[in-house]
């Protein structure tokens, strides 16, 4: 008896701790967990039942959802009801509700727009009750989602009076996604599109993508890679686009695709691409058409054009503004946007690669359809761990602007390196341009208010990928939600974000939200200091963009390090002064004087625009040197900082959550190492200085750190 007794408790307690652990991440934030008490009880209270009124597939959505994430946090307490009872979580459209409310809320929903929700405490018959409406399908389904993001996080929900809505338009994920299956600049394995079994096999994944990209507001999905293959027009493909766009619609997901602009030429058999001859004008009108015939609500088309190698309307002496508009107008009729992308440099143009995009479009402005966004990066070189916002934003007046932030973590450890992004992202928007003054946000600039622009939209270059758990690091799903969060809105700060996240994806237990917020909130700083601190950038390896390469020195000069930290015997750092290229100058007044003035360049900036000699007194009265040493240690002790302080955690959740977290933790560190030795010591060649005498010396040459392999430092 009493065996048979120790074998049930070992069975019941390894199926509870079956149910209670094992998380592969798949689930994101979605989880739904049990809420903790004392909220469970009030909830119970609270939420009796629930009354959807429905009529689409988006609203069916929007049902399951609700009755999946109540059951989950209430643990099935919960019923479907066809009248209103007191604690009735009632969901449905404004006008499918006017009778149901004592109070009018109508100015609440005309606040709500068309795609946002109202959740508000109201009375029915003298019941109390808690609504989630809004104008559009999508925009309810919106609201349950953030209902549930309350409930998943703990909030009180006994006077609700939430009106939200987004502040930009379009929403996007842009996928660089490969035909055959690869991803440029994807750490979590393969695309999660199947183009090989499309269209007549599905998966079941393509569903959940939607739902979690709703589940943060996310409308829209540019489905393969800016470096595009032309075949992605051809009608082969479309009807494999044409399945992934029936699953997201009712999701509220648009599909765009990116293109080749000589795809007339490529796949269209004519001899040019030329954008303002007739037969391509006319080619491009056929193939849109041809699109709308199979996806009635495309979003339209992202372009990277004479950018890398790409082709585009300068090839034919044409301007980004002649390429971009004969799309537009090819789009216009059925509604298609067009998003130009302002990535453009030149290695035979003389000039600092930073200034050319906005050299390029500045005389452009005002001769863009209205129809046409111009998406730039938020930094005018190229997603570095730290730049100084793009000088595009503000400068475009006439010309809607949007905003590309990069979600992959190519230039910031990949898969490997836990780096949450939102501080950076945050850094950006909030940056003030000075356009029309003080208070000209780089928010504003994106979000439309600035010059008063309808057509606006942000982007986030994708981190997902097939690996089970959607993003190959745990906390890179901080990114992509982060990244939601942001685009729905902007005035969020990135420690909210960050405690939304880790309640809905770990717990509510507050030393694990402390814990993991301190790790989150560093995260980046860390990574800043171990990879580019002081403004320096681009001193990544080649190719990979993962391990230091500060010694890069081969092929075309914008690509090697040296064009960047310009390193000698004098000093360090890139002048973009007035008597440098004059960078400086192309931001409004007093940002540019503040750049370009050393005592207002504030040191996170400070080599980005100054080149200064190594014994320069920086402001903590220390030399430049040492100051550069510092922050390399600081970096690397940051990162086992965060590794103490995840260790810590044992215990109090997943364990095979913690583990792998506590693995990658593990390779960050090494690979932190690897950055500082290889750049201090690479450095001090020109500095000639020794590393100051309270920091422990690399135990190698820079020979040795030079020759390592940088697939030797990335987490397995
Ligand atoms: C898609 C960087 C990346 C490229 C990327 C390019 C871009 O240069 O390294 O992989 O190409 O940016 O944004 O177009």
């Amino acid at each position: 008896m009493k065996s048979k007794s120790t074998l049930e408790s070992i069975i019941f307690l390894l199926l509870f701790s079956f149910s209670l652990y094992a998380e592969d991440g798949y689930k994101l934030w979605l989880d739904y967990k049990k809420a903790p008490e004392p909220v469970l009880t009030q909830y119970r209270q609270q939420i009796k039942n629930l009354m959807v009124i429905k009529g689409s597939s988006t609203l069916d959505i929007a049902e399951n959802e609700l009755f999946k994430g109540v059951t989950g946090i209430l643990e099935g307490h919960i019923s479907a009801v066809q009248n209103v009872e007191e604690g009735t979580v009632l969901a449905g459209k404004f006008t499918d509700l006017q009778n149901v409310i004592e109070n009018d809320f109508s100015d609440k929903i005309k606040l709500a727009g068309e795609e946002g929700f109202v959740i508000s405490s109201e009375q029915s018959d003298g019941k109390n009750i808690t609504v989630i409406s809004a104008n559009s399908d999508v925009g309810i389904l919106y609201g349950v989602f953030h209902f549930l993001q309350l409930l998943q996080t703990g909030k009180d929900i006994s006077n609700l009076d939430i009106v939200s809505s987004p502040k930009v338009k379009i929403r996007v994920l842009n996928h660089w996604d490969n035909l055959d299956g690869s991803i440029e600049r994807g750490y979590a394995g393969n695309s999660l599109w199947d183009w090989e079994s499309l269209p007549g096999k599905t998966d079941p994944r393509y569903t959940d993508y939607a739902r979690a990209n709703a589940s943060i507001g996310i409308n829209g999905s540019v489905l393969n890679n800016v470096n595009a293959n032309p075949a992605m027009l051809t009608p082969e493909y479309l009807e494999k686009v044409k399945v992934l766009a029936d699953i997201f619609r009712p999701y509220g997901i648009k599909v765009f695709l990116s293109i080749k602009f000589s795809s007339p030429v490529n796949i269209g058999g004519l001899e040019t691409a030329d954008p303002l001859e007739p037969t391509v004008q006319e080619w491009w009108k056929n193939k849109v058409r041809e699109v709308y015939s199979y996806i009635p609500d495309f979003g339209g088309f992202l372009v990277k054009a004479n950018s890398e190698g790409q082709p585009g309307p300068q090839n034919y002496g044409r301007t980004h503004a002649e390429g971009a508009n004969m799309l537009a107008d090819a789009l216009k009729p059925f509604g298609g946007i067009v998003m130009w992308r302002a990535f453009v440099y030149d290695n035979n143009v003389p000039e600092d690669r930073a200034k050319q995009a906005l050299n390029e479009f500045k005389p452009l402005d005002g001769q863009f359809r209205d129809n046409v966004l111009i998406q730039v990066k938020n930094g005018p070189i190229d997603f570095q761990p730290r730049e100084p916002f793009h000088p595009i934003f503000g400068n475009l007046p006439k010309t809607p602007v949007m905003m590309e932030f990069q979600i992959t973590q190519e230039y910031l450890g990949q898969s490997t390196d836990l780096c949450y992004l939102a501080p950076m992202y945050k850094e950006v928007l909030d940056a003030d341009t000075y356009a029309k003054g003080k208070g000209s946000t780089v928010a504003k600039v994106i979000d439309g208010t600035l010059e008063g622009h309808e057509l606006t939209g942000m982007a986030g270059v994708a981190n997902t990928g097939s690996d089970r758990n959607w993003t190959g690091h745990l906390f890179g799903q901080s990114n992509w939600f982060a990244f939601g969060r942001l685009a729905w809105n902007d005035q969020l700060s990135s420690e909210e974000i960050a405690d939304e996240w880790i309640k809905m994806t770990f717990s509510s237990d507050p030393k694990v939200v402390t814990t993991i917020k301190k790790i989150m909130m560093d995260s980046r700083e860390n990574s800043v200091n171990y990879m580019t601190p002081l403004g320096l950038h681009h001193i990544m390896g080649m190719s990979h963009h993962f391990g230091p390469g500060p010694w890069v020195s081969r092929g075309r000069a914008d690509w090697t390090s040296l064009y960047y930290h310009r390193a000698d015997s004098f000093g360090i750092g890139f002048d973009r002064t007035p008597t440098g290229s004059n960078a400086t100058g192309q931001y409004f007044k007093p940002v540019a004087d503040k750049f370009a003035n050393l005592k207002t360049c504030t040191d996170e900036y400070l080599l980005w625009f100054h080149h200064l000699p190594w014994n320069y007194k920086m402001r903590s009265g220390k030399t430049l040197w040492d100051e550069l040493c510092l922050h390399y240690y600081a970096g690397v002790e940051g990162v086992k900082k965060m590794q103490a302080e995840w260790n810590s955690l044992h215990g109090r959740i997943d364990p095979e959550e913690f583990e792998f977290v506590k693995n990658r933790i593990e390779a960050q560190v090494k690979l932190a190492e690897w950055w500082r030795n290889s750049c201090v010591l690479y450095f001090q060649q020109f500095s000639k200085m020794p590393i100051p005498e309270e920091l422990e010396k690399p135990t190698e040459s820079l020979q040795y750190y030079q020759k390592l392999n940088y697939r030797d430092f990335e987490a397995k």
